[in-house]
C-alpha cells in the first residue's frame, strides 16, 4: 500500500489527505458495536484518562481496549502519512473515540494538536492525527474545519485569532462518508464542527507525534495492561511507546 505522488505532494502542501472507504462493512459494524459496548460499560466516566467534552462522547486509552483498534492505529497509509510528516520516529500519543452528540451546535474551538508547543517555522513537523469516519460526516453533523496550508504558517490559532469559535475565511470541511480516513499535519488549524442534525457522528481520533515530543511517564497518554502487552507485537508495541525510556506499560 502506497500513497500516490498527488497525495503526498498534497499533504505537504495543503496539510492534509482524504483516502476514501478505507474500512469496510463488516469492520465499521464491529467498531460501531465495540465503541457503543465501550461507552455503556464506561458511563460516565467514558474519555476520563484524557479529555472530557460538553454535548460530545469521548472514549480514551483505546489502544488497552481491544485487539479491534490494531489495524486502525497501525494502517499502512495512516503510519506512512505519518512518516512523512515527521520521519520515522512515529509514535500514538493518544488513541481516541469522539462523537458529537446530534442537535447540541457544540462547536470546537480552532486548534492545533501541538498548541501547548505550538508549530516549527522551519518545517521540522512532529504531530500528525488521524480521523476515522465511524459515520458520515456531512457539513449538518460537524464534519471537521480545516484550514489549510496553516501548517507553514509558523503560529497555532490561539496566537494569532481573536475568536477561536469564529469562521474563518478560508476554512474548508472534511466531509466524507462512513469509513473514510481523513489525515493531516497535527500543526494544520482545525476544529470539530457543531452537529445541528439528528445524525450521529462518531469518529476515531488517532494522534501521532514524533517520540521526543510524547509526553513523559507521568503524563502518558496510552496506559497498556500487561494482557494487552502480551497480544501485541513488537511493532505495535515501539509504535505505542512501550519500548521508550518512560514506557508505556504499567
Ligand atoms: O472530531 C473532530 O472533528 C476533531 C476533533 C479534534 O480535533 C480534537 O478533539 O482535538
Amino acid at each position: 500500500m502506497n500513497l500516490s505522488a498527488e497525495q503526498r505532494e498534497q499533504l505537504a502542501e495543503i496539510g492534509f489527505i482524504h483516502l476514501p472507504q478505507t474500512l469496510d462493512g463488516e469492520q465499521l459494524e464491529r467498531l460501531r458495536d465495540h465503541l457503543e459496548y465501550l461507552w455503556e460499560k464506561e458511563g460516565e466516566n467514558a474519555g476520563s484518562e484524557n479529555y472530557m467534552e460538553a454535548n460530545t462522547r469521548r472514549l480514551a486509552n483505546l489502544a488497552d481496549k481491544g485487539d479491534i483498534f490494531r489495524p486502525i492505529y497501525a494502517h499502512p497509509y495512516a503510519l506512512e502519512a505519518c512518516k512523512l510528516v515527521m520521519g520515522d520516529d512515529v509514535r500514538v500519543s493518544m488513541l481516541n473515540a469522539r462523537d458529537a452528540l446530534p442537535n447540541t451546535g457544540a462547536r470546537q474551538l480552532w486548534h492545533c494538536d501541538t498548541d501547548d508547543s505550538g508549530t516549527p517555522e522551519n518545517g521540522d513537523y512532529y504531530a500528525c492525527t488521524a480521523i476515522w469516519m465511524i459515520d458520515d460526516f456531512t457539513e449538518a453533523n460537524g464534519a471537521t474545519y480545516l484550514v489549510p496550508k496553516t501548517h507553514l504558517t509558523g503560529k497555532v490559532p490561539k496566537q494569532v485569532m481573536e475568536d477561536r469559535y469564529a469562521a474563518h475565511p478560508d476554512e474548508i470541511r472534511a466531509t466524507g462518508r462512513a469509513g473514510d480516513l481523513f489525515i493531516f499535519n497535527g500543526h494544520v488549524w482545525h476544529a470539530g464542527g457543531a452537529n445541528e442534525s439528528d445524525a450521529s457522528r462518531r469518529a476515531l481520533l488517532v494522534h501521532y507525534m514524533r517520540k521526543d515530543h510524547i509526553p513523559e511517564r507521568g503524563d502518558r497518554r496510552q496506559h497498556l495492561s500487561a494482557e494487552t502487552v502480551q497480544t501485541l507485537t513488537d511493532k505495535e508495541l515501539t509504535l505505542l511507546g512501550y519500548h521508550d525510556d518512560y514506557g508505556m506499560g504499567s
